[in-house]
């Protein structure tokens, strides 16, 4: 009798841990990104003529958001630095929201670093299409990360794809005050700590200061590592670089390219130029140099991996603190939060 009764209590008890596990497992799923999350969720209408009927017609989000990007990147190649760099400094803010594409007097677009940030007309570009084609139904978070991608694959010749996870929603806010991203001037132990607080260890920001070896930087930037001057650069280059910025600070606007080798092209030439010392930004020379992460520096000139570990770390800070499921809301335009 007592054996009876304690085995069925026995019995409920697992049903109730099963069920709970279960309703976890389902709560997790929800709301969580997941491959091709907008697979059969953007379907375009079109009214025919010849049946008198409303047709509908499943489109693909991924390939629409490629062929954009296909067009942009014919007309400026520079678009992959742009959208690394965009896509860098909306994940730190606030996660991976769109947040930075808010245009507002005092939103993150506004703050210090944003200064030459590009790329947000390329993405409200995208949206238009993709809103032309089914309304409503994707954000400006995922176009970040998706068109990023893209652009990283045309920049690198196809070396570098990295299938991405979908389903993340638009963020409501976006203050100039959030904006709390590392200086170039920071020591590296800061830098891994910053890093560490978006979830990203020091193997993930090695990686991520890859995307270094795209795009440019300005003389501002870093022309004081000219004069004082820093023994960790290559003195022909020095030389080199004091033509381009003179000491007078009157080409503090003037644009140099931050890997000298390939600067067009997605690869590890950043790696082998900062370890023969002809890193622009201080935190790019001081990667090379410092004992936390040199070592990782000399694999990444020296080996093959870089094309596949990139992407991974690109996979990594495209996740930092997405909203999804019920958070946030699907932006019809990424300048502005929607208000009804
Ligand atoms: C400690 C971390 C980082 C610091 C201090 C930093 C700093 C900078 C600075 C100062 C510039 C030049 C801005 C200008 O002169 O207009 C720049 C450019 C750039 N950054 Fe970073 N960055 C960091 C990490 C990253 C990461 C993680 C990514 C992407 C994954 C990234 C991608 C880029 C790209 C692609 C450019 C060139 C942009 C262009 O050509 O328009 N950076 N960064
Ligand atoms: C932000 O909006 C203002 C006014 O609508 C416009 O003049 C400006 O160009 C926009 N800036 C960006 C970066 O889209
Ligand atoms: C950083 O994280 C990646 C996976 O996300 C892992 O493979 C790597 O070993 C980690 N590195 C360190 C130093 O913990
Ligand atoms: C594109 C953009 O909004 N840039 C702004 C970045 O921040 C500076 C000042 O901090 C503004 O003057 C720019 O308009």
């Amino acid at each position: 009798m007592s054996r009876g009764i304690s085995s069925s209590v026995n019995a409920v008890a697992k049903i109730a841990a099963l069920s709970f596990v279960l309703l976890s497992l389902a709560r997790q799923c929800y709301g969580q990104l997941r491959p091709g999350f907008y697979t059969g969720k953007c379907n375009s209408r079109d009214f025919d003529f010849f049946s008198g009927q409303i047709t509908s017609t499943e489109e693909n989000v991924e390939e629409i958001v490629t062929q954009k990007v296909a067009k942009e990147f014919a007309r400026d190649p520079t678009l992959a630095a742009a959208l690394l760099r965009l896509q860098f400094h909306d994940c730190f803010v606030e996660g991976c929201d769109a947040s930075i594409l808010i245009n507002g007097t005092s939103s993150e677009q506004q703050a210090g670093p944003n200064k030459s940030v590009r790329g947000y007309d390329v993405i409200e570009r995208i949206k238009g299409a993709l809103e032309r084609t089914c309304p409503g139904v994707v954000s400006c978070a995922d176009i970040v990360v998706l068109a990023t991608r893209d652009a990283v694959a045309l920049a690198s010749n196809g070396n570098v794809r990295y299938p991405v996870r979908t389903g993340r929603r638009d963020g409501m806010t976006s203050l100039a005050s959030n904006v709390n991203l590392p200086s170039p001037t920071i020591p590296v132990s800061q830098s891994i700590d910053a890093f560490q607080k978006k979830g990203l260890n020091v193997t993930d920001m090695v990686l991520l200061l890859g995307a270094h070896t795209v795009g440019i930087t300005h003389c501002g930037f870093f022309q004081d590592r000219l004069y004082r001057p820093d023994p960790t650069m290559d003195t022909n280059f020095r030389e080199f670089l004091k033509t381009r910025c003179p000491q007078d600070g009157s080409g503090s606007n003037n644009p140099v390219v931050l890997d000298q080798g390939t600067p067009m092209s997605v690869d590890k030439s950043y790696y082998v130029q900062i370890k023969r010392g002809r890193g622009i930004l201080q935190i790019d020379q001081d990667l090379a140099t410092s004992g936390l992460t040199n070592k990782m520096v000399f694999e990444l000139a020296n080996g093959f991996d870089f094309a596949f570990r990139f992407g991974q770390a690109m996979v990594k800070l495209g996740e930092v603190e997405v909203k999804t499921g019920e958070n946030g809301q699907i932006r019809r335009t990424c300048a502005a939060v929607n208000l009804l």
